[in-house]
């Protein structure tokens, strides 16, 4: 699908579950997309360097219109990430690795996930319960210009609460194992 088309598509969008764009190969098909930002200072050990050419994808743009978004789950292969927004709202829920969230259900080997069928449904059955938890959920929201860090092993959910463009980049890191 054409870009343009998809965004005749996402401005009309009215249904629950959007379709979310994610492209892992912006960089190859526009360079200079790639080359147009620097990994924050913060996150550039990258220790997913050393398989070179076979390295899983890595990164991607991300586009979304208001109530797209990603469910819960956890990133594979022990990643941390990290989210710039370049354009809209995202909210963020995340959880620490020995909380699955209400309503999340994962596979004894974490393989599988299963949970509420949309991330509204989510937030209407079992939000509201885990806000008064003691290990309750880590929230924000994230603007045009700020990064999300998403710590290795965290459960994570996000809903843009606007029309949204991020990058997103997952990495190995020493520093959290
Ligand atoms: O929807 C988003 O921006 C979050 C993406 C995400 O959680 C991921 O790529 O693991």
């Amino acid at each position: 699908m054409p870009l343009d088309r998809y965004f005749q598509y996402s401005d009309n969008a009215e249904e629950e579950r959007p379709l979310y764009l994610f492209d892992a190969k912006f960089a190859d098909k526009v360079p200079e997309m790639g080359s147009d930002y620097e990994v924050p200072v913060y996150f550039q050990e990258d220790l997913f360097k050393v398989l070179g050419e076979e390295r899983p994808d890595y990164r991607w743009v991300i586009i979304g219109p208001a109530g797209s978004g990603s469910s819960f789950h956890v990133d594979p292969n022990s990643t941390s990430a990290w989210n710039a927004v370049i354009k809209g709202a995202k909210k963020w829920v995340m959880f620490p690795p020995e909380v699955p969230p209400p309503g999340v259900h994962p596979s004894s080997d974490g393989a599988e996930v299963t949970s509420p069928v949309s991330i509204m449904e989510w937030f209407m059955n079992f939000y509201g319960a885990c806000r008064t938890w003691e290990k309750r959920p880590i929230e924000c929201v994230c603007r045009a210009g700020e990064i999300v860090f998403v710590p290795n092993g965290w459960w994570h959910l996000v809903i843009n609460l606007e029309e949204s463009i991020a990058i997103t980049q997952n990495y190995v890191s020493s520093a959290i194992t």
